[in-house]
């Protein structure tokens, strides 16, 4: 192998890591390799480093201070579910809602793939801890990429470097291999893409060896390997075996005026404002209140020595979706990201500065879209062009979260009182509800949805079943995965209370009833109450439910009718709901645990 460059001493002693990185570096045939060692010196060589090769832009340092920009190639803008594969040893154990490849198989495609895939570019040997370094919670993994713009961003959204090679060498705590490459090798001489990325993409899961593989996307979820495939699918497996839960969950701290915290895990499907929702600001009328965000994404949760369930939150950024957030949606995310953040697919405006569809009430007059080109208000008019992608990116570090809970890297954890699932639902499903008990709450999350917006693909109006949010992120078959779920309550002392929110009814003219945003709070509060045992509701076929008189209304001109309106339990619209949740069973049925049947038989019987 020969070496263009310096190559970077180890920073690890471990042996199975060097061995491996070697042999990784003999398939791949890079032509340096760097071993990242998280520090400021290193972050600002590889920024430099990919302004110089138009990776990235530097953004106007008085506007938008620390912050880079990146347009992606326009192939390569979104997670590839189509292409992202748990190779299981067998069929079944990945179940029908996944991909499945026999993992023998997949390993000859991907060392074809691999073979010389680096050629030309630097292999980058990232270290990554998910969950604060140290925690008896966190996991390691090592991910080996010829992407520079996945470095500077795992940087953000884990912990890494140095500090983690020294945990690794520390006790030989086993450590997640992710192999990640871009899939566009270099000849002598060729001159890079400032996207580099192949049409041709593989995400790979190997649940029982935990190892991932992707080729050739430098995107997101299919690039920051600690996100999505490791902290959810790898996560999920070895969370299943040990006796935990890894979900796609947000992580918030409620505080009362009397200095009470109580905190809950949310799952929501896309879509829903998670991010909103875990940077929640109350409203007028709750003075003396506040909500803290431990995460906005992923919740790692694990039974503690009393039976309690105690959340950490792996990630230490965001990567959320930029359209749609404002001063006005979400003022939190907008002061977390104003500083030492990267965007992914927004637009640039000519000061040198950022924009995104809903991030202001007037657009810029005129800036440059995500694909480079020239945008105006009446280009868009006239054509439909959007200046941010829909799925734009903005980077930022949680630390920068105003309301950022000062327990957020608590190596134990913190104590979750409430699990909420939601939807976006026009009907059937009232603003709020309360499981009757943890087995009717699984029930409920693993029939949970989203009606289908216009943007997706599919009839719109028709439900899209999201168990508990997973259905692209469970790594091994979504039956036994409620089995899981089911069986952790033999774990607890106490179990969470289990509530479902639905903050998008619409009325009989197509208007959304519930105002939503900072007013959620008020549902916030009533779940906290219950949770405590402290709150009335009255019960229903579906569950508990508050009555008007149960809910905060000061600083709210909410009308009791709307409320019914709102809360109103249509037995003819549950009886075509059951029938819906049977479709998601049958594909699942071989799996399925009996009480989700009994459950079900029960629910029918109260209908
Ligand atoms: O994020 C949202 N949340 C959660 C906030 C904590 N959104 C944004 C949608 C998807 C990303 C919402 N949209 C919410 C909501 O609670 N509710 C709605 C629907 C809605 C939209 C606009 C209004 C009201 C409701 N406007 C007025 O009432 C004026
Ligand atoms: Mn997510």
């Amino acid at each position: 192998m020969t070496l263009s460059r310096t190559v970077s001493a180890p920073l690890s002693r471990n042996k199975h890591l060097l061995n491996w990185v070697n042999k990784m570096a003999a398939l791949t045939r890079p032509a340096a390799i760097h071993w990242v060692d998280g520090s400021e010196e290193e972050n600002e060589f590889l920024l430099q480093q990919m302004v110089d090769s138009g990776t990235l832009t530097r953004l106007n340092q008085d506007l938008w201070p620390g912050c880079y920009y990146a347009r992606s190639d326009k192939s390569d803008v979104a997670r590839v579910e189509d292409r992202t594969y748990i190779c299981s040893l067998s069929r079944d154990a990945a179940g029908p809602t996944n991909n499945w490849v026999n993992p023998y198989e997949m390993r000859r495609k991907l060392k074809s793939l691999f073979d010389g895939a680096m050629a030309g570019r630097t292999m980058y040997v990232l270290a990554y801890s998910m969950g604060p370094v140290g925690s008896p919670m966190s996991q390691i993994g090592v991910q080996l990429t010829d992407s520079p713009y996945a470095v500077v961003n795992m940087r953000l959204m884990a912990r890494i470097g140095q500090r983690v090679f020294a945990e690794i060498d520390r006790d030989e705590k086993r450590v997640v291999p992710c192999m990640h490459t871009v899939g566009a090798p270099l000849a002598p001489g060729q001159k890079d893409a400032a996207w580099p990325c192949n049409q041709e993409k593989y995400i790979v899961h190997f649940p029982e060896t935990r190892e991932i593989w992707s080729y050739g996307s430098g995107y997101g979820g299919n690039a920051l390997l600690g996100k999505k495939c490791f902290a959810l699918r790898i996560a999920s497996n070895i969370a299943r075996d040990e006796g935990w839960m890894a979900e796609h969950m947000l992580i918030l701290g409620v505080e009362n005026p009397q200095g009470e915290k109580t905190y809950v895990a949310a799952a929501f499907p896309s879509a829903c404002g998670k991010t909103n929702f875990a940077m929640l600001i109350p409203p007028a009328g709750y003075e003396g209140w506040k909500v803290w965000t431990v995460g906005d994404d992923i919740a790692w949760i694990k039974p503690d020595a009393e039976g309690r369930l105690r959340a950490i939150n792996p990630e230490a950024g965001f990567f959320g979706v930029a359209p749609g957030t404002s001063a006005a949606t979400n003022p939190n995310a907008m002061t977390a990201l104003a500083r030492n953040s990267i965007f992914t697919n927004v637009a640039l405006t000519p000061e040198g500065g950022v924009w995104w569809e809903g991030m202001t009430d007037e657009p810029p007059a005129e800036c440059t879209d995500w694909q480079g080109n020239h945008w105006t208000p009446a280009i868009a008019a006239a054509t439909g062009a959007k200046a941010a992608h829909p799925n734009a990116r903005f980077t930022a570090p949680a630390s920068q979260c105003p309301t950022i809970d000062p327990a957020w890297e608590a190596p134990d954890g913190v104590p979750i009182s409430a699990i909420i699932f939601g939807g976006r639902r026009a009907t059937t499903m009232p603003l709020v509800y309360q499981a009757f008990n943890w087995s009717a709450g699984v029930y409920i999350g693993a029939t949970m949805g989203s009606e289908m917006t216009a943007a997706a693909a599919g009839a719109i109006g028709k439900v899209r079943r999201d168990p508990m949010a997973m259905l692209p992120f469970c790594g091994y078959h979504m039956g036994d995965y409620f089995r899981h779920w089911i069986k952790m309550q033999r774990s607890l002392s106490e179990t969470p209370r289990i509530f479902h929110v639905n903050w998008f009814r619409k009325d009989e003219n197509g208007k959304f009833v519930w105002p939503g945003f900072s007013e959620n709070m008020r549902v916030l509060e009533w779940i906290v109450g219950r949770a405590h045992g402290r709150a009335s509701g009255r019960e229903t076929p579906i569950g508990w439910v508050p009555g008007y008189d149960d809910l905060r209304w000061n600083g709210l001109d909410f009308p009791r009718e709307k409320f019914e309106k709102l809360q109103e339990f249509d037995r003819s619209a549950w009886r075509n709901e059951v029938l819906g949740h049977e479709e998601l069973f049958i594909e699942l049925h071989d799996h399925l645990p009996k009480e989700m049947v009994y459950e079900r038989e029960l629910l029918i019987c109260r209908l």
